[in-house]
């Protein structure tokens, strides 16, 4: 058995370089966005929140009311290719049902924000 100690401790008395800290590299966001208009039923326009931006029920009443008494509603936030699906599926089951129902979509300015509505 040997007696001797290890010539170094781990770590003490060296300098360990480290890189500086990777930057987090997220892709830009895009809102999209739901339109009220006067023609689509309450029902329709919560049902393609449902099944196409996956929201809770509460959640898709909640915003389907907001664009109705304030015109628009940021339906939620993402990368620009999954916002541009999200929007082709809903406008595509909107047309399908002939319906007048509008998604768009557009950057978000102010990614620091906290989400909610505008
Ligand atoms: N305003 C529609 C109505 O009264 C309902 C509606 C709500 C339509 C939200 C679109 O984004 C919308 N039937």
């Amino acid at each position: 058995m040997s007696t001797e100690r290890p010539q170094r401790e781990p770590g003490a008395g060296e300098l360990v370089l480290v890189r500086p800290r990777e930057r987090v590299r997220r892709p830009p966001l895009y809102r999209v966005l739901l339109h009220n208009d006067d023609y689509t039923p309450r029902e329709f326009v919560v049902a393609i929140l449902l099944r196409v931006f996956r929201k809770e029920v509460g959640e898709a009443q909640q915003l389907m009311l907001h664009a109705h008494r304030h015109g628009v509603a940021i339906v939620a936030r993402y990368p620009r290719e999954v916002a541009e699906l999200k929007v082709d599926d809903a406008m595509q089951a909107a047309r399908a049902a002939e319906m007048p129902l509008q998604f768009t979509m557009e950057p978000d300015e102010d990614e620091d924000d906290a989400d909610g509505q505008a």
